[in-house]
């Protein structure tokens, strides 16, 4: 006998419960992505003052993280120039006891969260742990392996919604990331259990070298949600009240128990992949002006000024209060890291291997060899140079 024969091995057909969605266009995102800046729209003063101090905010930090690259000071780091608008109003649009999962480009998201600005650094500093308490934050660590933090995000928010806690989960990935399983794995489980997570997809239109192009053939991102059951929106990532206003009526689905949506954030990576990549080996200068012409920080400028709620001096004391945090941030950054090699090895396992510990007296010696020759070791890692974020 064959395993098709065998009686209740295979269904021929599919199970009864089962029915194709006949509506004509089920879930289908926006046409085009949703605006609010320039059309007239209702919006409110306080959120667009929020949003501008932000905005700027996370402009000179980038600026700031950048520069201590090439001071030797920060490993690398993925500046997210150009992205502002998504990165913090997405951020804004959470409450306090949600929980965001940053991919390694959304410093900006976990500042905007309120996480000491230091502190999220740590990773991209080159140190063992994430800098900041995941669990005290609701943030969890910059995550570097593309789309992995995807479905941590779904279980931890599946985990919240058995327990009846009333928490939603923002799960941040970059387009290059939707083409791993973890996106495909993380968007299926939410949507079969209506986990209470929203899932905003930062298209930048790279994934380091490669155009969205060579990504996928899908007519956009959002349209991917359409195959896993759950609503996708589009929305012009460079637009901060727009995105704030679709991650919060994502968020308040998901929390109200109608499970979750997929955003495309519609935007662009003006700076180089990190301080390690030369961009200008694969897109051209003009392409570039054309989205500085299309500049977040810009766009929520000048319409403040158009509604009469921003003018010289405000736009002055907004880059005062950059200047400031930059300012801490580089005197802090500036102080030696007090930093043991040998932690390396502490965390990798529950108990340790024998070629772990084998690979640590390796390093033991080798330092132990250098203090002796008075070579000594940069122990510190403040004179690391370049690296990327691979
Ligand atoms: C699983 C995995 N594969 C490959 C890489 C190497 N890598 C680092 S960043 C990157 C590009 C990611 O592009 P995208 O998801 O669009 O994010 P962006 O950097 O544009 O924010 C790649 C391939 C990685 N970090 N993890
Ligand atoms: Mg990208």
């Amino acid at each position: 006998m064959t395993v098709l024969e065998q009686p209740g091995a295979y269904r021929l057909a599919p199970p009864p419960a089962w029915r194709p969605r006949l509506d004509p266009a089920p879930l289908l995102p926006d046409a085009e992505p949703h605006r609010l800046l320039g059309t007239g729209a209702k919006l409110d003063a306080g959120l667009l003052r929020e949003l501008y101090g932000e905005l700027v905010r996370g402009r000179r930090y980038n600026e700031q993280a950048t520069a201590l690259t090439k001071q030797g000071r920060l490993a690398v780091y993925p500046s997210s120039t150009g992205q502002e608008a998504s990165q913090v109003a997405a951020a804004l649009a959470l409450e306090e006891r949600d929980w965001l999962f940053p991919s390694y480009r959304d410093t900006l998201a976990a500042v905007a969260r309120g996480l000491d600005p230091v502190e999220v650094l740590s990773l991209l500093r080159g140190d063992w742990h994430s800098g900041y308490d995941p669990r005290a934050t609701r943030v969890a660590p910059l995550c570097t392996p593309l789309a992995t933090q995807l479905p941590h995000a779904v279980g931890l928010a599946h985990a919240a919604r058995l327990q009846g806690d009333d928490v939603v989960a923002l799960a941040m990935v970059g387009d290059g990331g939707t083409s791993e399983g973890d996106f495909h794995e993380a968007l299926n489980f939410a949507a079969v259990w209506q986990a209470p997570v929203v899932f905003l997809v930062q298209n930048n239109g790279f994934a380091i070298s490669v155009p969205l192009a060579k990504q996928t053939a899908a007519p956009s991102l959002a349209h991917k949600a359409v195959g896993y059951g759950m609503p996708g929106r589009l929305v012009d990532g460079n637009d901060a009240p727009a995105v704030h206003q679709v991650l919060s009526e994502a968020v308040a689905r998901a929390r109200a128990g109608g499970g979750p949506t997929l955003v495309e954030a519609v935007t662009y990576r003006v700076e180089a992949h990190t301080n390690a990549d030369d961009a200008t080996r694969y897109r051209t200068d003009d392409e570039v002006a054309a989205w500085r012409a299309h500049d977040p920080v810009a766009l929520l400028e000048r319409e403040l000024r158009e509604r009469g709620l921003l003018d010289e001096e405000g736009v002055r004391e907004a880059a005062r209060a950059a200047e400031d945090m930059a300012a801490k941030l580089r005197e802090r950054m500036n102080a030696d890291a007090e930093l043991r090699p040998a932690d390396l090895f502490d965390h990798v396992f529950a108990r340790d291997t024998a070629r772990l510990r084998e690979q640590a007296e390796r390093l033991r010696a080798e330092l132990e060899a250098e203090a002796e020759a008075g070579t000594g070791t940069d122990t510190a890692g403040t004179g690391s140079e370049g690296g990327d974020a691979r």
